[in-house]
């Protein structure tokens, strides 16, 4: 048994096709998920095994799920968290029922993924997301000046208001609250649909906007897994996500948490710090960026990884329009070139 190779896909309306996913060598699953639905909303059974089977007639596996997001009701610890937690158990029941093994989310107020700049320009002329944390703190979300193109959710402004004053009274200890609660909840019906779930880490890992942000190092992750003590309570171990900061040593981070049997699924990409919180998205070969991916790789071998891994977002190059970070070519490059790394450490054993 080894780690496997798997693809971000976002469905029937993604450049991206299934078709030319198929083709990058190595690559054995799709990553996807229900794209269609309004958050909170139980995922019926047909629509993911419909899902499911047109990936399969591809050749390609389909038993990871990223995401299932989770309700702002539930990280608010609002009354209303109730139905949405119901029906967040009911879609993993089903998941598990389509044969679905782990399931990503994350526990980021608002705001998925941020970045200052969606098309930096680097040496080479391609483009990359990036991030400069004084930027940031310049821009208002409520003003629509936010690269935020991993965010599926639109709100009208007066909504976007409410909910970000409702987070800037929330303490993060009130944020972990609510996490539990939700977890104490869910990862029963995860073991029961005999599904891990993964949690992604704050990407940034630090707050933004004046919102708590929680899950963003080896305490918090720490803590995360401890709220309940259950294989299914797992992690995402995105190594461009926690590597933002270099205080986290993700090849430690690999080995302590994989040795409690606590990663599900790895994103492994590169990114390169450029000054304190400030950082540019890079290919993934380790002399691009700040982060060693053959030590990285090193520690899911030695940990016996055997769960999914996929390259994560890629720059855009050759002229490639697409959707910022997860364009085909160098998301494909990647999984080639972690791909070398695999088969290399597979045959030399140190
Ligand atoms: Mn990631």
């Amino acid at each position: 048994m080894d780690m496997y190779l798997t693809f971000r896909w976002f469905g029937d309306g993604d450049p991206v096709t299934l078709e030319q996913i198929r083709q990058i060598p190595g690559v054995e699953g799709v990553v996807a998920a229900l794209y269609d639905l309004p958050v909170g909303a139980v995922w019926p059974l047909e629509k993911i095994t419909a899902l499911k089977d047109k990936i399969n007639r591809y050749g390609l596996r389909f038993d990871v799920i990223e995401s299932v997001p989770v309700h702002e009701d539930i990280k608010l610890g609002l009354k209303t968290r109730e139905r949405y937690i119901d029906n967040y158990c009911a879609t993993l029941l089903n998941l598990g029922t389509a044969g679905i093994k782990v399931v990503c989310y994350n526990f980021m107020p608002v705001f998925d993924w941020t970045r200052t700049e969606l098309h930096h320009v680097l040496a080479d002329g391609s483009t990359a997301l990036s991030y400069d944390h004084a930027v940031a703190q310049k821009m208002d979300p409520l003003y629509g000046d936010l690269s935020l193109p991993g965010w599926e959710v639109s709100y009208a402004r007066e909504e976007l208001q409410e909910l970000i004053a409702r987070y800037h009274e929330l303490s993060e200890e009130e944020l972990w609250a609510n996490l539990e609660y939700f977890l104490r909840r869910v990862v029963p019906a995860a073991e029961r649909a005999g599904i891990r779930l993964a949690i992604h880490p704050d990407d940034p890992p630090w707050p933004v906007f004046g919102i708590p942000r929680i899950i963003r190092d080896k305490t918090g992750l720490d803590r995360l897994i401890n709220l309940v003590d259950s294989p299914a309570n797992g992690i995402t171990l995105c190594s461009g996500s926690l590597g933002a900061n270099p205080e986290n040593n993700i090849p430690e981070l690999i080995r302590y948490f994989g040795r409690k049997g606590r990663i599900h699924f790895a994103h492994c990409r590169n990114i390169k710090i450029t000054k304190d919180r400030c950082f540019v998205e890079t290919a993934h070969p380790s002399a691009d960026g700040s982060l060693d991916m053959v030590e990285i790789m090193k520690a899911y071998r030695d940990t016996d990884f055997q769960g999914p891994v996929r390259p994560d977002h890629g720059r855009m190059i050759w002229g490639e329009k697409g959707r910022p970070g997860y364009g085909l070519y160098d998301r494909a490059l990647g999984a080639a070139y972690l791909n070398g790394i695999r088969e290399t450490l597979r045959k030399v054993k140190n």
